[in-house]
């Protein structure tokens, strides 16, 4: 789908246990100005429900395990996270659902610009008549 992608990220182990670095536009395409992550999510519980306007993320599940929903209108896809050395990027435009958060899952987010509320889109049916212009 336009904008969204799984990443590999590379993964340094050895009898000491694994190591994963992540330098920004080297290993993830934008520059890093914000961190944040997701955790204590109870199983039935539903996050997301918004698209952004400008906004570049790579999420990385670094414990446990969730499920990630996107989609723009016209496709939809699934991915499970549950390897932290796998990202999910999202782009700009996308509209996306987090659930199924496992026990003790712990969601990494890595942002390309500082929190702006206004960056969001978090009503559907706006989203859609945007998006429906964008592509
Ligand atoms: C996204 C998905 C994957 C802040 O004050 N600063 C921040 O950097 C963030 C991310 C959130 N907040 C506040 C805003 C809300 O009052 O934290 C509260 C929960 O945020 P929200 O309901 O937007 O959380 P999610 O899990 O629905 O979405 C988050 C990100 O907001 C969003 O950009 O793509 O994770």
């Amino acid at each position: 789908m336009f904008n969204v992608g799984k990443m590999k990220l590379k993964k340094f182990s050895d009898e000491y246990g694994s190591l994963v670095p992540i330098e920004e536009t080297r290993d993830i395409p934008f520059e890093i100005k914000r961190v944040y992550y997701i955790f204590d999510v109870e199983e039935a519980v539903r996050r997301g429900f918004h698209s952004h306007n400008k906004l570049h993320q790579v999420l990385i599940c670094v414990n446990g395990s969730v499920k990630i929903l996107v989609q723009n209108g016209e496709e939809k896809e699934i991915h499970e996270l549950n390897n932290p050395s796998e990202g999910l990027y999202i782009g700009p435009k996308v509209w996306r659902e987090m659930y199924d958060f496992s026990d003790h899952a712990v969601l990494l987010v890595l942002a390309s610009d500082y929190f702006d509320e206004a960056d969001y889109v978090r009503n559907y049916d706006t989203y859609l008549s945007q998006v429906n212009n964008f592509y």
